[in-house]
């Protein structure tokens, strides 16, 4: 197949998924084009069937904003056109699936399906508020086929959007080859000397994200032990969380790693994962560490007891409970074997549940499935 992908190149979830599912794709003989305003961080241009289109915005003194969602419109029907694509497939329904509408419209008579993946914020923030509800529900009504990467999300943008087509989900899913344990005692001992236990937090520190309850955490796990915490990603609360670990004089244990490209070193030689979110649709992080036989202290918010389970692969705890959730951690921390049981469970359920050899022949057989509707023989026989 000949699939057209877009997604925010940025640091985050929607963006990560759409571009390891693009790899992916490409790994499985697929000619997969890229149609993004920058160049996705994750992608690597590695393999011949993968392509890179970028979107280029241009300005003019009369835009207060420059039409990103046009000029994205506009670049989706050009390459569907000069390189044939079967169908786009649109991470993050905003702007996106509203891009993709227009561009089918743009490459009519010709065919060119789109399918909307719905990640979280999309629906949970963005969607919500009252001036894009009505324009994301209606591209999430035009498209050719939308996905919703847990049941969680799906079910609450049925409910809330007051949507009647299906929704399939399609949980998101780790390259369990890739994702492992690595056990690096050099890069460990980068950040600890002594076999001090390593907890890490990945995110793009949005509000959403509660970093600095990550570091209240890890403030109370330090009043008992030794122990380090690796804080990967960047965005707009690095600086508050910079702040308490000032206040609290752990300058020293915690390490501000900025946005890494191949996380999967880190999180192999971790020995706990913190993900204090408000709001969180699925969690890919923690799916990420899992893979890596980390256990996950998660906050039981959203689609996360869809992928941690408690007791099992790690504990969740309520939003801001940071004394529960430190208690979690020492639990887990001053274990005679300091959790690789747990770390070696959570692994195993991973691997179980959201393999990309697993998950990627369900978007195949979903692309199929919508083709196939469009085709004239099943319109008619419809
Ligand atoms: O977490 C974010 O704020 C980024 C956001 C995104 O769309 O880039 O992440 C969402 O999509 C991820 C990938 O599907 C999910 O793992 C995250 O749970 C989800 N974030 C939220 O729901 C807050």
């Amino acid at each position: 197949m000949k699939i057209g992908i877009t997604c925010y190149p940025t640091y985050g979830g929607s963006g990560v998924v759409a571009t390891e599912l693009g790899m992916e794709l490409a790994a499985r003989g697929h000619e997969v084009h890229f149609v993004c305003s920058a160049i996705p961080f994750r992608l690597s241009a590695a393999n011949e069937r993968i392509s890179y289109h970028e979107v280029e915005v241009t300005s003019y003194p009369l835009f207060d904003h420059p039409p990103y969602a046009l000029a994205l419109a506009t670049k989706m029907a050009e390459v569907a056109e000069q390189a044939s694509l079967d169908l786009m497939h649109v991470h993050y329904a905003i702007p996106h699936s509203v891009s993709a509408l227009l561009a089918r419209m743009m490459a009519a008579p010709r065919n060119l399906p789109f399918i909307t993946t719905l990640h979280g914020t999309d629906i949970t923030l963005v969607g919500n508020d009252r001036s894009y509800l009505p324009i994301t529900r209606f591209s999430i009504e035009q498209s050719d086929g939308v996905t919703a990467i847990s049941n969680y999300l799906r079910d609450r943008t049925l409910r809330e959007f007051e949507i009647k087509r299906p929704i399939e989900v399609i949980p998101n899913f780790v390259n369990c080859d890739v994702y492992k344990r690595s056990d690096n005692p050099l890069l460990r001992a980068r950040f600890t000397r002594n076999g001090d236990p390593l907890l890490v937090h990945l995110s793009n520190f949005r509000p959403v994200k509660r970093i600095t309850d990550a570091v209240e955490i890890f403030a109370l796990v330090r009043e008992k032990i030794p122990a380090k915490l690796l804080m990967i990603g960047d965005g707009p609360d690095r600086g508050a969380a910079e702040y308490v670990v000032r206040k609290k004089r752990l300058s020293k244990d915690v390490f501000f790693l900025g946005k890494q490209d191949h996380v999967q070193d880190i999180l192999g030689i971790a020995d706990l994962f913190l993900l204090p979110s408000d709001e969180e649709s699925f969690g890919l992080a923690a799916l990420e560490a899992m893979a890596c036989e980390v256990p996950v202290i998660a906050t039981n918010v959203g689609g996360v007891p869809e992928v941690v389970k408690h007791g099992v692969d790690g504990y969740l705890f309520q939003p801001r409970d940071v004394a529960t959730a430190a208690k979690y951690a020492l639990e887990i921390l001053t274990r005679s074997d300091r959790g690789r049981s747990m770390g070696e469970m959570a692994r195993a359920n991973a691997q179980k549940r959201y393999c990309s050899n697993d998950i990627i022949p369900l978007y195949e057989a979903y692309y199929e499935k919508v083709l196939n509707a469009g085709r004239p023989t099943a319109r008619s026989a419809s």
